[in-house]
């Protein structure tokens, strides 16, 4: 695993133009039937949340997941790769190279800083820092990357135990189609705004967002949609949290941060797909904190 951060330091633009490329077609692949990914109820996966830029902490994550030694494991990102930390380009460098290696075990989803171009986000440093690395024509990667937003996954689930995706439940969702396909109706339905920016609250029923995007869900609504989904805990990112992890309405929501950039600690989960449900209590207690 040291031998792909260390590639990450050295990447060259060529290397990583190509190595977008390639994941490009890949991602076309993943999204032909939907932007959902449908975990199988067998072996094991690791839940990766908010890297923001923070190489060390992926690299520490990755080493202690053992990914690499058991291939046949699923390695799932819940999105927010690049922006705030200062080694974006080689947290790029890194997942790429993942998907790329292990195109069907690696599992990219979209998070709010992988914006749509109708919702830009601050802070968005991700240029500035492709331009410090590969000089002036970082640029050019920059749009390739760029490109890669529009190809994330919207969402992950395993049937009947849980949805994965980077903010929160579309408070108006009827169906999983409504998250398999939140881009082909977006921007006109706010599906896809939803999941990339919605935060569960101590509230009643529903509210715009004080972060000016999607909106904030109490524990009825994510009671009613996870009945819809046929699931029972939602596991998602999007906030910086002390202690890596946190749990919300009754334990049927789980949040994971995946970098100390906030100043609190970087945390993983690694699941067991064939085991029951668990709910984000017992999900909590088994993640991985550093
Ligand atoms: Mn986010």
């Amino acid at each position: 695993m040291l031998d792909l951060i260390e590639r990450a330091k050295k990447s060259t633009m060529s290397e990583m133009l190509e190595l977008c490329e390639d994941v490009l077609n890949l991602l076309a692949e993943d999204r032909k039937d939907g932007a959902l990914f449908h975990l199988p109820s067998s072996g094991k996966a690791t839940i990766i949340g908010d890297i923001h830029g923070d190489l060390e902490s992926l690299s520490l994550i990755l080493n202690h997941s053992m990914f690499l030694k058991n291939k046949d494991n699923y390695l799932i990102f819940l999105g927010d790769y690049g922006d705030r930390g200062e080694q974006s380009a080689e947290v790029y460098y890194t997942i790429l190279s993942l998907k790329k290696e292990f195109p069907k075990n690696v599992i990219l989803l979209r998070g709010n800083h992988e914006f749509p171009v109708n919702i830009p986000v601050h802070p968005h440093d991700l240029p500035h820092r492709l331009t410090q690395k590969f000089g002036k024509s970082g640029i050019k990667v920059y749009e390739k990357i760029r490109e890669l937003f529009d190809c994330l996954l919207n969402a992950a689930t395993l049937e009947k135990k849980y949805i994965l995706l980077h903010g929160g439940l579309p408070v108006n969702l009827t169906s999983l189609d409504d998250i398999a396909f939140a881009h082909r109706t977006h921007p006109s339905k706010s599906f896809l705004e939803e999941i990339l920016w919605n935060d569960p609250e101590d509230i009643r029923g529903f509210y715009p967002s004080p972060r000016g995007a999607g909106k904030i869900f109490g524990k009825d609504v994510t009671k009613r949609i996870l009945r819809i989904l046929g699931v029972k805990t939602l596991i998602r990112s999007h906030q910086p949290l002390p202690e890596g992890v946190s749990v919300k309405h009754d334990g049927t929501v789980l949040t994971i941060s995946s970098t100390t950039i906030y100043g609190g600690k970087a945390a993983y989960l690694k699941i067991d797909l064939s085991e029951e449900a668990k709910s984000a209590y017992e999900l909590s207690e088994i993640a991985h904190k550093f």
